[in-house]
């Protein structure tokens, strides 16, 4: 049961479940009625408003916190018995409903572009890419390695940015029988972190071949897909001002509502909005969109994926999809606390969590399923291996806290934090031929070789 939320007004109707009042107009209603009593004209208002983190004390389970992400709000940060949210007004008005006490936490920082220029990073922060900038880095290194990288528009954004996908292997134009990983980043807008994590893959790959042995023995035999940014719009958008917007979702309009975005890691097209796990509500952080795929970049890279599929066999065997923050590294599902089920077996969640946890011990991430944190539905790596069998795990990088820079920790952390994950993606790489090598079950599912076709 979740809250449901009567559209037009922001009138409120708790469920029953979580035991409040039902009588009493809210106070979000309260706080955006108009002094006359009229129609609040919340929409607009709401729409300039930006959203701040709140510490929340209280919630300690799964289930509680999945109650919290109904209100709209996102969870960033998850603790023992305490959260940190991102919420307007009136969802921190109905996470305070739900009987919780809301500490505000600092805004992210605000401060002219470094460079005097608006649509720029902040100074402290300018050593992170705009998408001009890791474009013109990109197509640097294409021209300087052709022979082990190559770039493929796969397609637009919404506002008519190209989507990258950046191919690294020995024979690059060759579509070789060899085992592809996939790995994407900066679904959520505010996450810069993480396209300076596909940046530094793309750098120490091609700058390492032939010296650095794992590195030049991966590209040696192996077909690495690199998608640096799967919202271009949502990251551009979030620096324009030389104020950081804390924004999460695409830039998509949404009929009927002066509401922007679908929440990317919503909206793929596997148990899309089964489980009270994303938002039918345009204004929230987590709004799923009208329908399955309905976001241009999520159609994009579903495309892609699908093109992966050569002779009925999906050729990327696992993936790692790049977020911020907590320092987790997260695997399927997501839609259901259970283990396993329905499209996971015994066998395939210990794979998961074995791969998952050694890659966790050589980068000090926290592994776990990632309803462990909340229930989400439609997020990629559920996608990825409920359709299309990848082992596909999340990577929430730095910081662990907001108290360390949240989704803003300043450029100087970036050497550091991105080549911190480093092992862990060359052994997912080198795992690539037989996840199941890592539960000492390789005779039991690979030895039928992978020729192809
Ligand atoms: C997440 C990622 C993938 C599956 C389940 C949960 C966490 C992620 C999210 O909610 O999409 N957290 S984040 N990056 O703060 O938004
Ligand atoms: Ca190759
Ligand atoms: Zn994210």
């Amino acid at each position: 049961m979740r809250p449901r939320r009567i559209r037009g007004g922001r009138t409120t109707v708790l469920a029953a479940a979580l035991s409040l009042a039902l009588a009493a107009p809210i106070a979000a209603t309260q706080a955006q009625a108009s002094p006359s009593g009229a129609p609040p004209s919340a929409r607009a208002a709401r729409t300039a408003e930006l959203p701040h983190q709140y510490e929340v004390s209280g919630p300690a389970t799964p289930a509680e916190r999945t109650a919290l992400t109904a209100t709209g709000a996102s969870v960033d940060e998850v603790h023992g018995r305490a959260v940190v949210i991102t919420a307007d007004r009136a969802q921190a008005a109905l996470v305070r409903q739900l009987g919780y006490s809301l500490r505000k936490l600092p805004d992210p920082p605000s401060a002219p572009a470094a460079s005097g220029r608006i649509k720029d990073f902040p100074a402290g922060y300018a050593n992170y890419h705009t998408y001009d900038e890791a474009t013109k880095e990109i197509d640097a290194l294409v021209a300087k390695y052709p022979a082990i990288l190559s770039k493929q528009v796969i397609g637009k954004s919404h506002e008519g940015r190209d989507i990258l996908a950046l191919k690294l292997s020995k024979n690059v134009t060759k579509d070789e029988n060899e085992p592809e990983v996939l790995f994407t980043a900066h679904q959520h807008a505010r996450e810069h972190l993480t396209v300076e994590m596909a940046l530094y893959l793309l750098n120490e790959f091609t700058g390492k071949y032939g010296s650095d042995d794992r590195i030049t023995k991966m590209l040696d035999s192996r077909e690495i897909w690199i998608i640096p940014d799967l919202n271009p719009d949502g990251g551009e958008y979030d620096i324009a001002t030389g104020k950081f917007q804390s924004w999460r979702k695409n830039r998509q309009p949404n009929a009927g509502s002066n509401e922007v975005g679908t929440d990317l890691n919503r909206n793929w097209d596997f148990k899309w909005g089964c489980c009270n796990g994303s938002s039918d509500d345009p204004g929230d952080e987590t709004y799923r969109g009208p329908s399955a795929a309905s976001a241009p970049e999520v159609q994009v890279v579903s495309k892609f994926v699908h093109s992966r599929n050569v002779g009925g066999k999906q050729q990327i065997k696992a993936a790692i999809d790049f977020h911020t923050y907590s320092e987790l590294v997260l695997w399927p599902f997501g839609f259901t606390n259970d283990e396993t089920g329905p499209g996971m077996t015994q066998d395939e969640h210990d794979t998961f969590a074995a791969i998952g946890k050694k890659m966790a011990a050589s980068n000090g991430y926290t592994p776990e399923q990632s309803s462990e944190l909340y229930i989400t539905d439609g997020a990629i790596d559920d996608w990825l291996w409920g359709d299309q069998k990848v082992f596909a795990y999340t990577f929430e990088m730095y910081p662990s806290s907001a108290g360390s820079g949240g989704f803003y920790p300043k450029d100087s952390v970036i050497p550091k934090e991105t080549a911190r994950n480093k092992d862990a993606v060359l052994q997912l790489l080198e795992t690539a031929d037989c996840p199941y090598r890592a539960i000492g079950k390789e005779q039991q599912y690979c030895k039928g070789g992978r020729t192809r076709g």
